[in-house]
């Protein structure tokens, strides 16, 4: 490893003492950024990775409020502006109980190189707080999200800083967060993305993180001569992410298997498609985080408490859930099963030693801050939509979000022909992603 790769991660991990998430995505695109540093010495002169490992602003604040008892609670909440180089600060908002710094910092190195792999013109941010929304009444989660963006509204900006959903943070929360910045600064604005359909949200936005995977697996996998088409699939988690990933992989004909919670997996022998995907929505508005239930509902199906569904066979496994689902054994588990492709929904899904093991074994891989960048494509356009005051059709957001996932995946494919002379879209994603912001940042000088 060069030197200066090197002495960068070393100097991350010192400043940000037990971040490990933080740690691991920093390792990860900085290992693989190093050629460039070969071609271009005039980026280690301008100490470009000092700059990008280091949030240019963080924010930490208080979040006190009643619960339905009466009882004050307080918790903490955060936003990290990582970088404006190409465009405001744009990412999700997670509200989870393990959120701490590391989480905040590792999505929001990540959204930095996502953002810029869109070709959209967004810099990176991310937020959240340690706040756990199961099990919470609705009238407690509207007086979370006040008091929330209470402190978070001076700090962002339709210009400035653009958070959306992530974990924990969905439609209902985007609502009651929207109404409350607009209360206290009297502006209907593009604020925040994800919002509804009847206040300037975008159509397509709610499935845009999943249709853009699956459009960007089938790129993955046509430039290997296959197709979703007739393949056997298995994603992991009941969300969002999934649901989306479940509703296009259907669509192009693939037969999905297995979807996951904290508490297990469900196998569907018979394929989980029609009102199976739509139950996906009924599980997670439940406010239980469990998919057990789903077994129940529908006879043929089973339930495998305490397990992930990496055991059962697939042609491609698609983890949806959270970062680090995928682990050494797991990867051990996929090569086992013949598996020759994979691609990351959920952001870093894996370790990068699962990574690097699936790599070394054949198995081809897509990286979430390519594979997912879909949703944060269709936030930017709702930016557009919002600061045009106008509203775009449903056919032409799919139209923009296919391109820009083909886009994508061909920018990560000609990067890592470029520097490595191979296709790895791991590799390849990172280089993409980087050489946007850096050229920005050095056009704008030292800041
Ligand atoms: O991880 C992500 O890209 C998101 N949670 C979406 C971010 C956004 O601003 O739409």
């Amino acid at each position: 490893m060069s030197n200066y790769v090197k002495d960068c991660i070393a100097l991350c991990e010192k400043k940000n003492p037990g971040e490990v998430e933080f740690h691991q995505t920093v390792e990860e695109v900085l290992t693989s950024l190093e050629p460039v540093f070969d071609k271009h010495p005039e980026y280690e002169e301008a100490a470009i990775l000092e700059r990008l490992t280091e949030p240019e602003r963080g924010i930490t604040f208080r979040v006190t409020w009643v619960d339905d008892n009466g009882k004050i609670q307080v918790n903490k909440g955060y936003r990290y502006q990582f970088s404006s180089a190409i465009g405001p600060y744009k990412g999700g908002l997670r509200f989870a109980p393990s959120v701490y710094p590391g989480i905040i910092k590792f999505l929001g190195f990540e959204q930095c190189f996502k953002n810029s792999l869109t070709g959209l013109p967004i810099g990176g941010g991310k937020g959240g707080a340690d706040f756990d929304p199961n099990g919470k009444s609705d009238a407690e989660i509207m007086r979370f999200c006040q008091a929330f963006m209470d402190e978070l509204y001076r700090h962002i900006g339709p210009s400035t800083d653009v958070p959306a959903g992530d974990l924990g943070v969905g439609a209902r929360e985007i609502g009651y967060l929207f109404g409350e910045y607009k209360k206290i600064t009297n502006r209907f604005e593009g604020v925040l993305t994800g919002k509804g359909l009847t206040w300037g949200g975008l159509n397509g936005r709610t499935e845009a993180t999943g249709y853009g995977i699956v459009f960007f697996a089938n790129a993955m996998l046509e430039a290997n001569g296959t197709s979703v088409k007739g393949m056997t699939v298995s994603i992991s988690g009941f969300g969002n992410v999934a649901w989306g990933t479940a509703m296009k992989l259907n669509e192009l004909g693939a037969k999905l298997v297995t979807i996951s919670g904290p508490d297990g997996y469900i196998y569907d022998e018979n394929g989980i498609s029609g009102e199976k995907v739509d139950f996906m929505l009924q599980l997670r508005n439940s406010g239980k985080n469990i998919c057990a239930p789903y077994a129940d509902k529908f006879p043929g199906s089973k339930f495998v408490a305490g397990k992930k569904p990496w055991e059962v066979k697939a042609d491609l496994y698609i983890p949806c859930a959270t970062q680090n689902e995928v682990l050494i054994e797991d990867a051990k588990t996929i090569v086992a099963n013949g598996c020759k492709f994979y691609c990351e929904g959920s952001n870093m899904s894996s370790s990068n030693e699962a990574i690097a093991y699936l790599q070394d074994n054949g198995v081809c891989v897509g990286p979430s801050k390519a594979a997912n960048a879909g949703g944060v494509a269709c936030s930017c356009i709702e930016m557009g939509q919002n600061a045009g005051k106008t509203v775009f059709k449903p056919e032409d957001v799919y139209k923009q979000l296919y391109d820009i996932m083909i886009g994508i995946h061909d920018a990560c494919a000609a990067a890592s022909k470029e520097y490595f002379g191979k296709y790895d879209l791991v590799k390849g994603a990172n280089i993409a992603g980087f050489l946007k912001i850096a050229e920005a940042m050095m056009a704008q000088g030292i800041c």
